[in-house]
């Protein structure tokens, strides 16, 4: 496995890479262009400048996280066509520079939510939390002004100022379109991208949704294996692969995270691995990344992952904000540093006990 961590850049992350170097056994990171909006071109010249600014810290850019998708294939209206043309270049370009992983997702507005950012832990720590008795008293839009109010100035991604202020615009386009449609308009989009992805060996992994059920009446079509292994089906390829989010995921309690694996493990092309507690119905929070800690057994996740084979970027999600750091919510230093030493031992031990069993 190649170990990652998520990194913003020098201009929107908190975090410098020469920390995230220090952290022990790590690869590399998985990067973005935030000043990106979705359905730009990204240039060489502009991957150039970020894949430099990482490897001159020692570290690679494994991937990218994520080249969002503009709305036009999304709701599948005319415009289109000219956009997948744009994310096709965006594909060649970064395959020009050496990127071979990009994560993406296909969600109408809401790309992921949460109604607490800062909830306060026991011992004084702060988790994101998710009850949707909150989100059922709002109107979507509401949304917006509850995640700026906690972001604390930081710029959270999917929930820019730009689309708040297209909100209501956003919503028209997606007036009429249902599960069948955004999955037709998914397939549309699939079809066209994965044959470049085989020539460019750029690998697609799509994001599960977060929280894995529909909100706001928005329809969802990455919520549990059924779904994704719909996606797969599209195009039977390695190139169309999904992001196992294990937190994502493993918000609802009907999906078993580690027979979705055996289901589609070959097709895993980046993990996304974190913890959480379920505090209710439908209700819960990012815990630490320990068994201990949440309501997942992250020791049978990855035990899993290895007896499928996966080999690919595996990086700690979000984490806690401890310690009086001043982060993004979910993307401090401190508790991913401290989960992803929690999986590289994990990983250490499934491999060395399977080594042991083979000798004896
Ligand atoms: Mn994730």
């Amino acid at each position: 496995m190649r170990w990652g961590f998520r990194w913003y850049g020098e201009q929107g992350d908190s975090i410098p890479l020469k920390n995230i170097r220090q952290i022990p056994g790590i690869n590399g990171v998985i990067g973005t262009l935030l000043n990106k909006m979705p359905g730009d071109v990204w240039e060489v010249s502009e991957i150039e400048e970020l894949k430099q600014s990482v490897q001159i810290e020692e570290l690679n850019l494994l991937g990218i996280e994520s080249v969002a998708i503009h709305d036009a294939i999304k709701a599948g209206t005319k415009e289109r066509d000219h956009y997948i043309d744009n994310y096709i270049q965006t594909i060649k370009n970064l395959s020009a520079c050496g990127v071979n992983l990009i994560c993406y997702s296909f969600k109408p507005i809401f790309g992921w939510a949460k109604t607490n950012l800062f909830y306060e832990n026991e011992d004084g720590s702060f988790s994101l939390l998710y009850d949707q008795a909150v989100v059922d008293d709002m109107d979507p839009s509401e949304m917006y002004t509850l995640i700026h109010s906690q972001s604390k100035g930081f710029k959270l991604p999917g929930w820019e100022e730009e689309r708040l202020q297209k909100f209501h615009q956003l919503m028209e386009i997606y007036e009429g379109v249902n599960e069948e449609n955004l999955f037709n308009n998914l397939a549309y989009f699939l079809k066209r991208i994965i044959p470049v992805c085989e020539e460019m060996d750029v690998k697609m992994a799509i994001h599960p949704d977060d929280p894995p059920w529909e909100i706001f009446g928005l329809p969802r079509i990455t919520k549990n294996v059924t779904d994704l292994k719909k996606i797969l089906a599209i195009v039977d390829s390695p190139y169309n692969g999904i992001t196992l989010c294990t937190g994502s995921l493993g918000a609802d309690p009907q999906n078993d995270l580690v027979k979705i694996i055996h289901e589609v493990g070959d097709r895993i092309n980046f993990v996304h691995f974190r913890n959480v507690l379920f505090m209710g119905d439908h209700k819960f929070k990012e815990s630490a990344h320990l068994t201990t800690e949440g309501s997942l057994d992250m020791y049978a996740i990855m035990n899993a992952l290895v007896e499928v084979g996966f080999d690919g970027v595996i990086r700690p999600d979000h984490g806690r904000t401890i310690w009086g750091e001043v982060a993004m919510p979910g993307y401090g230093l401190y508790d991913r540093a401290i989960g992803i030493s929690y999986l590289q031992g994990l990983h250490e031990a499934v491999i060395k006990s399977r080594l042991q069993g083979e000798s004896e």
